[in-house]
């Protein structure tokens, strides 16, 4: 793609909404466009990798449900801790997809209580506009497309949900495989330097890929790090590629 990109300082200047202020000042000031996705399955693993990618990281992005030792006092006060400490935000990956009632009490209720410590959640759009009122205090990204193979979210489905994201005051981007309007932030999993798939449907690009031709924002990278012997390694490899993408999606 040969037109330039709308950069970090831009869209600062063009939001009000706290999350993606946030966001956006701290990739600037840490050079990071990163975010790590600690899919891993006990509070101990999540901690570590939490202290030890923390640094070089915009975002720690979980799935909270998988945590089978989960309890509040043990996992998610450390881990604010950390990210208050190495100057991160949580995202928690739930892509709630149900009516805006059941929404709310997934998301203020259960042990999980996300309302209470994430920053900001992913959610499907699939509701409607009002299924997205309940997330008031945190910000929204909303899930516009997939990366897997053979993902139902066509073209025009796509169309339909950014309809919706553009519209909400309480989105403030959106996961895709696709440029979006850049008013919006993007969120781009499926990124892989190692990988091309994993034998499950994913799908992987590079970051070079995904800042050139999607103008993506935020690059969220899991197995790559958290699967490799040295994850504070490879994360200063994706926050170096990523940033390094991302300079050169300015030019024309
Ligand atoms: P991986 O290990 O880098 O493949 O992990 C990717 C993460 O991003 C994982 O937590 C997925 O749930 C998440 N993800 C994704 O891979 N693709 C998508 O389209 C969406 C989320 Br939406």
């Amino acid at each position: 793609e040969e037109e330039t990109r709308v950069s970090y300082e831009q869209k600062l200047n063009n939001t009000q909404h706290s999350v993606s202020r946030k966001l956006l000042e701290t990739a600037l000031s840490k050079k990071s466009n990163l975010i790590a996705s600690a899919d891993v399955t006990t509070t101990q693993e999540l901690l570590a990798l939490a202290e030890k990618v923390g640094p070089h990281i915009i975002a720690l992005k979980t799935h909270i449900d998988i945590i089978s030792d989960f309890e509040y006092e043990k996992t998610i006060i450390p881990l604010k801790e950390i990210a208050a400490r190495h100057q991160f935000l949580l995202m928690e990956d739930r892509k709630f997809a149900d009516i805006g009632n059941t929404q709310e009490l997934q998301f203020t209720s259960g042990v999980f209580k996300i309302t209470d410590w994430a920053d900001f959640v992913t959610s499907q759009v699939i509701g409607g506009f009002e299924s997205l009122d309940c997330f008031k205090n945190v910000g929204v990204v909303a899930i516009v497309g997939m990366s897997s193979k053979g993902a139902l979210t066509t073209a025009s489905y796509r169309e339909e949900a950014l309809k919706v994201a553009l519209s909400h005051p309480n989105v403030i981007g959106g996961v895709s495989q696709n440029k979006i309007p850049e008013d919006l932030l993007l969120f781009t999993p499926g990124v892989n330097l190692a990988d091309s798939g994993d034998g499950k449907g994913q799908q992987y690009n590079t970051p070079e890929h995904v800042f050139k031709t999607l103008h993506t924002d935020f690059i969220i990278v899991g197995r790559g790090i958290y699967k490799s012997d040295d994850p504070e390694a490879s994360a200063i490899t994706y926050k170096t590629e990523g940033w390094n993408a991302y300079i050169n999606s300015l030019i024309k």
